[in-house]
């Protein structure tokens, strides 16, 4: 196998010298891989695109390229450091921004951001809030980018009632057999099934803007300085498309403001921490704030219960589908991730009008 990812690196543009390979990264998609070329000392991150999952990569990688070009001017703008503060693709040997393999499968390559940590928990509330102002940042930086220029990488990825649809469906079909073990789990799903809609409806309605959005924005996603823990770049971009503000809020809360790490088994860990929702909000509103209307700042709050809820339903949908798009680490891994949710969402629920009130005096 590292022959064939040795062999992909060298299609790459890069300086010369001898290439050292090692997997890399805690992502539940794509493949990613830290090139190191020996005689610069220079680092690379190498990524394989899931085909499962973007059924298009050439228009992830294109998505990818406007992005990223059009941040590197807001950056420079702003007297920031654009080969820092955004992703850096590295052109193939035939100025592609992508390889193909032998396989048809698609890689792309990063210049490695030197000198900074990606987190799978915030250590304390501080961190939360310096990744809040990451992103928070990045909802701001693309507030004048022309959003129907970007390709829907996957349809319907934050549409909560089709989530809920699919989920169903995933029950209804019940492919890998394993339906009869959560009936608990659908039980929780349906008894919450009209609040899926709030977010969709208030769009419809006009109350709330489709922005672009990150939609992937859970801690490991930005990468933080080593020194000052300050949220140096917003990386997997993978996903940025038209959106919601409020889901791109609720998903960092989802991920980080939980006291227990996402595939916890033991359930009595997992609750709603308020310091953390009190810091990502600080941090998150502190650059967004002035970009966002009223209503999207009140539909915050929605925004973490419904991501966390549908991302319970994700994992389990994908349970019952028999684990076809999450990469899993152990058996049940998507069943225990998807119990996790449920048991924060609970906790939300318990914890609604403090987490309403925090982020309504932030
Ligand atoms: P996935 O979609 O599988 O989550 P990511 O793009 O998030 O893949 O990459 C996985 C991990 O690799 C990240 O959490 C981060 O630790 C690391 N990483 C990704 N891109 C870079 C980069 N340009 N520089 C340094 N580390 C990176
Ligand atoms: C996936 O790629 P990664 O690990 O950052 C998923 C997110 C989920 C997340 C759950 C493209 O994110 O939507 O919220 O797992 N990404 C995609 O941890 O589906
Ligand atoms: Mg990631």
């Amino acid at each position: 196998m590292n022959d064939k990812i040795l062999s992909i690196a060298r299609r790459f543009s890069l300086p010369e010298g001898e290439l050292h390979i090692a997997a890399y990264g805690n992502g539940h998609i794509n493949e990613t891989y830290c090139v190191k070329v020996e005689e610069s000392a220079r680092r690379f991150i190498l990524q394989r695109v899931n085909r499962y999952v973007f059924e298009r990569p050439e228009e992830v990688i294109s998505n990818i390229a406007k992005v990223t070009q059009y941040l590197r001017g807001v950056i420079a703008a702003e007297g920031g450091d654009p080969e820092r503060e955004t992703l850096t693709l590295v052109e193939s040997l035939r100025h592609e921004p992508f390889v193909i393999d032998d396989d048809g499968e698609l890689w792309r390559m990063y210049w490695f951001i030197e000198g900074t940590i990606s987190r799978d928990l915030p250590d304390t509330p501080e961190l939360f809030a310096l990744s809040g102002e990451a992103f928070g940042r990045f909802q701001r930086q693309m507030g004048g980018f022309p959003a129907d220029s970007l390709a829907e990488s996957i349809r319907d990825f934050h549409n909560t009632p089709v989530r809920y649809a699919q989920l169903m469906d995933a029950a209804a079909r019940d492919a890998a057999g394993r339906r009869r073990e959560v009936e608990a789990e659908l039980a929780f799903c349906m008894e919450r099934e009209r609040e899926t809609h709030t977010l969709v409806d208030a769009l419809a309605a006009g109350e709330i803007p489709l922005r672009v959005t990150h939609n992937d924005t859970k801690l490991n996603n930005v990468l933080l300085d080593a020194k000052t823990g300050r949220g140096v770049c917003v990386i997997d971009l993978d996903t940025v498309m038209p959106g919601l503000a409020a889901y791109d809020f609720g998903d960092s809360i989802r991920f980080g403001a939980n006291t227990a790490e996402e595939d916890e088994r033991d359930l009595s860990k997992v609750e709603l921490s308020l310091p953390m929702v009190e810091a990502f909000a600080r941090g998150y509103l502190s650059e967004a704030g002035s970009t966002l209307c009223r209503r999207e700042i009140e539909l915050l709050p929605m925004g973490a219960k419904l991501m966390t809820l549908e991302c319970g339903m994700r994992f389990l949908a994908d349970h019952l589908n028999g684990d076809r798009y999450f990469r899993i680490h152990r058996e049940g891994h998507n069943l225990d991730r998807a119990r996790t949710q449920f048991a924060l969402v609970r906790s939300m629920e318990e914890k609604w009008d403090a987490m309403a009130d925090i982020v309504a005096h932030r």
